[in-house]
C-alpha cells in the first residue's frame, strides 16, 4: 500500500523546519509498504491539488497530523481526500483532545476515518496493517496489555534513513540563489534545519501549554548514542550533497536533566559529531556554567528561552512561577560570552498586563545582548487548565477558534485591557523589535565580533521578522532591503576589509554573571 502522510500549513503562514513525526512514522512503517512525505510548509497544497496527488499516486491511506492552528485546514484537506474514497487517519496535539470533533461525534461533519490518540510510535504500525486490510477503527489509542496508557521509552529508537530521505522541499537556500551561492562557497548548495528529538515529556504543567498533557510529566530520553548516530548520519549527508544542515533539537525542554544533557553534549563533542544547533531550554538551567560551555562547544548556536513575561505576577498566574524575570539579563550575557544567543519568547495579554507592557518588555530588551525576541498572545490551546479556566470563567470570546485561525488574535478577554489594546501591544513589540533602526542597533552591537555573526544577527532578524509581517512575493523582500538599505551597504563595506572575517574575541561582561547553581537531578522549568 501506498501510504500519504500530510502536514498542512495554517494557511497564513509556513515554518521554516519539516516536522518530525512524519520521518518518525516513515520509520516506524512496516516493511512492505511505500510512504510519501508532503510538508504543507514546504509543498503548499489545497484540496483539489492533495485529491489529484491522491488519486495520481494511488494512495491507499492518508496520515494528516496538526497543531491547533492547522486543524481547520486539515480538515478540509482530509474532506477532500475522503471524497476521493481512500480513508485519512488524523494524529498529534488537537485530535488527541478533539478526537470527537475529528470523527464528527460532537455533532459536527466528520473528518477522520480513524484518529490515533497520543503518542503513535506503537499504534501506527498497527493503523497501517488494519488500513491494508480495510478494517481501521475509529480510535487508537496506546495502551498496554492491561488497558493502561503506555508511553513509547525512546530507548528503542527507530534509525531514520536521512541518508536516503528525498530533503529537497525543505531547502531553505531559495531556488534563485542556488546557484550564486554554489559559486560563491562551496557548502551553501543546500540549507535545511533538521528536527531531531533527545527527549519528550514535561513535568511543569504550565496553565497554558498542552505538552505535560500530551506527552505526560514522566520524562524519557534517547540513549546518547543514538542521537550521536543520528547527528553524524545527518552531517555525512550534509557534507556529501555540499549542503548545510543545522539541528533544532526539539525536546521542549533540553536540558531538564542537567547531568544527562551534558553527557549527551560531551558523547556528541568526544564523536565529532557537533554541528550548528538550536534548542529550547528555560532560564533557570542556564545558571549552569559548565554547561553553557558544553552547548557552546558541541555547537549549539541560538536558544529558545520562554521567558513569556518580565513581570513575575503573570508568570505566577500561568503556573510559570520558576521563571525570574531578574535572571534574565545574566543568563543571557552568559550565553554570548559564548557566542550562542537566544530567542527569546514573550506573551502578551496576560491577566496582569496592562497598557505599556509591550514597551515595559522592550526596555528591558534593550538592555540585553541582541537576539531574537518574539511576540504572541495567550491563547487557550483546547484541553489545557488555561482553557478549563477561562471557559468556567466565561471568558472565552471564540471557543472554537480554531475553527477560523486568525493570527495574533485573542480568544478571551483579558482583565486588564481590551483585546484590541493586547492586539496593539503585540503588535507594537514586532514594530519596534523589527524596526530597521532595532536591527542596524542589533548589529552594532555586535562590532566586536568577526562579521560573519552581525551578518548572521541580521539575516536571522529579517527571516524573524517575517513571522509577524509576513514577506510574501518578491516586492515585500525588495521593500524590506529599502528600509534596510544603510546596514546591508555598511555589511557589504566591511566584507571587502581585510580581515573583517576572521577571529572571534571572548566577550567581556557586561554585566557580573552570578555563579553557577547546579541541578543535577531533574531540574527546574523547560519551554516551549
Ligand atoms: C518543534 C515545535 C515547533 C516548531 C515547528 C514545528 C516543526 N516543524 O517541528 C516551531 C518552533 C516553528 C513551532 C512553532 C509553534 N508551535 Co510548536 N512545537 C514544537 C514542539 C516543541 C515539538 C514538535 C515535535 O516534533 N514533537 C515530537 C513529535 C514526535 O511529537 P508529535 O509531533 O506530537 O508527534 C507524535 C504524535 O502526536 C503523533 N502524531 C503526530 N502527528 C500525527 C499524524 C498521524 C497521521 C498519526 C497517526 C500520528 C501523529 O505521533 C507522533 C509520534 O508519537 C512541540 C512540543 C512537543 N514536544 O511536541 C510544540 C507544539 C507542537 N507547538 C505548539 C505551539 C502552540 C506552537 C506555536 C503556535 C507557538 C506560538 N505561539 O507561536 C507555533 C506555531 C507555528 C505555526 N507555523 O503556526 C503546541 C501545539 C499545541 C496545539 N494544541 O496545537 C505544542 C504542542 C507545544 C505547546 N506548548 O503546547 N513549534
Ligand atoms: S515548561 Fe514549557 S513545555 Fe513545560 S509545561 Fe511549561 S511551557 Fe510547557
Amino acid at each position: 500500500m501506498k501510504i500519504l502522510l500530510y502536514n498542512p500549513d495554517n494557511g497564513v503562514t509556513r515554518n521554516f523546519m519539516p516536522h518530525l513525526w512524519m520521518f518518525l512514522l516513515q520509520a516506524l512503517t512496516p516493511a512492505g509498504h511505500e510512504v510519501l512525505l508532503v510538508d504543507g510548509n514546504a509543498q503548499p497544497m489545497d484540496e483539489a491539488g492533495i485529491a489529484q496527488f491522491v488519486r495520481d499516486n494511488d494512495i491507499g491511506l492518508v496520515g494528516i497530523g496538526a497543531m491547533t492552528r492547522m486543524i481547520a485546514k486539515a480538515y478540509r484537506m482530509a474532506d477532500a481526500v475522503r471524497a476521493t474514497g481512500v480513508p485519512v487517519v488524523m494524529g498529534g496535539p488537537h485530535v488527541t483532545e478533539m478526537a470527537d470533533e475529528a470523527l464528527g461525534r460532537d455533532g459536527g461533519p466528520r473528518h477522520a476515518d480513524a484518529v490515533a490518540l497520543g503518542e503513535a510510535d506503537a499504534t501506527w504500525p498497527r493503523i497501517v496493517e488494519d488500513a491494508a486490510r480495510g478494517q481501521l477503527k475509529d480510535v487508537y489509542a496506546p495502551v498496554d496489555a492491561f488497558g493502561q496508557e503506555s508511553k513509547p521509552s525512546l530507548k528503542e529508537y527507530p534509525v531514520i534513513p536521512w541518508e536516503s530521505i528525498d530533503l529537497k522541499q525543505f531547502n531553505l537556500v531559495p531556488k534563485a540563489a542556488t546557484g550564486l551561492l554554489q559559486k560563491i562557497g562551496e557548502g551553501w548548495g543546500s540549507f535545511r534545519i533538521i528536527p531531531v528529538e533527545s527527549g519528550r515529556g514535561c513535568p511543569y504543567g504550565c496553565e497554558f501549554c498542552t505538552v505535560t498533557g500530551f506527552f505526560g510529566d514522566s520524562i524519557r530520553f534517547r540513549t546518547n548514542e543514538s542521537v550521536v548516530n543520528e547527528l553524524l548520519l545527518l552531517k555525512a549527508r550534509a557534507r556529501t550533497e555540499k549542503g548545510q544542515m543545522a539541528v533544532f533539537f526539539i525536546d521542549d525542554n533540553f536540558a531538564i536533566n542537567i547531568k544527562r544533557t551534558k553527557s549527551l553534549l560531551r558523547d556528541i563533542i568526544a564523536a565529532g559529531a557537533q554541528c550548528h544547533w538550536v534548542a529550547q531550554i528555560s532560564a533557570n538551567l542556564l545558571r549552569d556554567e559548565e554547561l553553557v560551555d558544553l552547548i557552546a562547544a558541541s555547537g549549539g548556536k541560538w536558544i529558545f528561552i520562554g521567558m513569556e513575561s518580565i513581570d513575575p505576577a503573570n508568570l505566577k498566574d500561568v503556573n510559570k512561577g520558576f521563571n525570574k524575570p531578574g535572571e534574565y539579563a545574566a543568563v543571557l550575557e552568559r550565553l554570548a560570552q559564548r557566542n550562542v544567543y537566544a530567542i527569546t519568547s514573550f506573551i502578551f495579554g496576560m491577566d496582569n498586563d496592562t497598557v505599556g507592557a509591550a514597551e515595559r518588555t522592550l526596555e528591558q530588551v534593550r538592555t540585553w545582548p541582541p537576539g531574537l525576541p518574539i511576540f504572541g498572545l495567550l491563547t487557550p490551546l483546547p484541553a489545557t487548565p488555561l482553557y478549563k479556566r477561562l471557559e468556567k470563567a466565561g471568558r472565552l470570546t471564540r471557543p472554537k477558534h480554531w475553527q477560523e485561525f486568525i493570527p495574533f488574535a485573542m480568544a478571551h478577554t483579558p482583565l486588564k485591557m481590551t483585546i484590541d489594546e493586547a492586539h496593539a501591544e503585540v503588535n507594537y513589540g514586532w514594530a519596534q523589535a523589527y524596526s530597521p533602526e532595532a536591527l542596524a542597533r542589533a548589529v552594532e552591537s555586535l562590532n566586536d565580533q568577526p562579521l560573519g555573526y552581525r551578518i548572521n544577527i541580521f539575516i536571522a532578524r529579517i527571516c524573524f521578522r517575517g513571522i509577524y509581517f509576513p514577506m510574501m512575493g518578491k516586492m515585500a523582500w525588495v521593500k524590506v532591503i529599502a528600509q534596510n538599505r544603510r546596514t546591508i551597504f555598511k555589511l557589504v563595506r566591511e566584507g571587502f576589509k581585510a580581515g573583517a572575517w576572521r577571529g572571534a574575541p571572548a566577550r567581556v561582561p557586561a554585566i557580573p554573571v552570578p555563579q553557577a547553581e547546579t541541578g543535577e537531578a531533574i531540574a527546574q522549568g523547560a519551554e516551549s
